[in-house]
């Protein structure tokens, strides 16, 4: 999978030369590319921001070196996903995460102050799938956070980022449930004992006893989880 990034803020993503997915990079497995945005711009102060048409606070960033680096970057391949995270956007959950891992090139432009010049979505709409994508409602200063949560989450889901892919079904959300609770040793740590089932070597009991910790955790933490018609 190749991932392009679009940023005015680039060492955000240094992170991403960490563990697993710095790993898969080395591999050969994700082809990860970040871009300052600025690279982009042709005058002295490199500017990617201007006050808004109509008024209001701060500023907008501008169209012209979107323009530029969607030119280059998606343009590479036929039809890439084009990401711009937005607190505006459809909310990422594992689902959007597992279709999003099949892609073979996903561009992602990080906005940052009160946005993009609304006509960079169009723009991008001529040259891939444009989505418009929030991490939940709440509001970050800018896309980058939103961007490595999602590439983490998404990559881990390529087929040999994560080397035991085993690891990849027993986790929350990829049943609709909360993971279970685990224990390692000691079998007893200041007092407090590891459940008997765990050591009993029964694995059907063992079983049963972990799908009902996911309800029960599942029904306290998040009863939307478990509505059957959410509305
Ligand atoms: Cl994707 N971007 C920003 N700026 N804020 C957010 C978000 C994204 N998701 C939640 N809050």
């Amino acid at each position: 999978m190749r991932i392009d990034v679009l940023s005015i803020f680039p060492s955000y993503f240094d992170g991403l030369t960490l563990s697993l997915l710095g790993k898969a990079r080395d591999a050969g497995i994700l082809d990860l590319n970040v871009h300052d945005l600025r690279d982009w711009t042709s005058d002295r102060h490199r500017t990617v921001d201007d006050t808004p048409y109509g008024g209001g606070a701060g500023m907008v960033m501008k169209p012209e070196p979107w323009g530029l680096a969607l030119d280059e970057v998606a343009a590479a391949t036929e039809r890439p996903t084009i990401i711009f995270p937005s607190p505006a956007g459809e909310v990422f959950t594992q689902a959007t995460a597992r279709d999003l891992a099949t892609r073979e090139h996903i561009v992602f432009g990080c906005g940052r102050y009160e946005g993009i010049d609304e006509r960079v979505f169009e723009y991008a709409a001529a040259l891939g799938e444009v989505r418009l994508i929030s991490l939940g409602d709440y509001v970050l200063n800018g896309g980058e956070v939103a961007t490595m949560a999602m590439i983490e989450a998404i990559g881990r889901l390529v087929p040999g980022v994560v080397g035991n892919p085993e690891s990849l079904v027993e986790e929350s959300h990829e049943d609709g449930l909360l993971e279970y609770p685990s224990y390692t040793k000691p079998a007893v740590w200041r007092e407090r004992a590891v459940p008997e089932v765990l050591l009993s070597g029964n694995h059907a009991r063992i079983a049963q006893w972990r799908r009902d910790q996911q309800f029960e955790r599942t029904r306290a933490r998040r009863p939307d989880l478990l509505a059957d018609d959410a509305d």
